[in-house]
């Protein structure tokens, strides 16, 4: 009777097993999705101004700084909201940052932030989408370009 006990035990046990094992198997984490972003020639501004990702996707962000004018140096930096206001700060605070700091100041709506790119140069920085839809900015915070390099992340289902 103990023995037999045992071996249900460990039929159940490998059937659990197994049922865990088909599951991951049938549930892959997905890839990120890769998105490529690039400035608008050799202007302060974005070539893509918006895309879409979906809640909780894991985003492969890859700036590829195809500008050729040594003043063109630029990078990424999204932010928890697409309030202006807080641009704004994000943008005046990544100038005070300075060089050593990419420009990426030390703020909570920082979600995300590649280094910076010269003229030539690719970065990348790979993020979890927020859970909630809805729009998200992005802007270079190089000093004097957030004004008018920006763009908006938005989450959707
Ligand atoms: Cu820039």
């Amino acid at each position: 009777m103990h023995i037999r006990l045992t071996s249900a035990v460990a039929i159940l046990l490998a059937m659990g097993l197994a049922g865990a094992l088909s599951v991951q198997a049938a549930e892959p984490a997905p890839p990120p999705t890769k998105v490529i972003l690039e400035p608008k020639g050799n202007q302060m501004q974005f070539a893509t101004t918006e895309f879409t990702v979906e809640p909780g996707q894991k985003v492969r962000l890859v700036f590829e700084n195809t500008a050729d004018s040594p003043a063109m140096i630029h990078n990424v930096v999204l932010l928890t909201t697409s309030d202006e206001d807080v641009a704004q700060t994000v943008g005046q605070a990544g100038t005070n940052a300075g060089a050593s700091a990419d420009y990426i100041p030390d703020h909570e709506a920082v979600l995300a932030a590649t280094e910076i790119a010269e003229p030539g140069e690719t970065v990348e920085v790979t993020f979890t989408a927020p859970e909630e839809p809805g729009a998200y900015t992005y802007l270079c915070t190089y000093p004097g370009h957030w004004a008018t390099m920006k763009g908006t992340m938005r989450v959707e289902n």
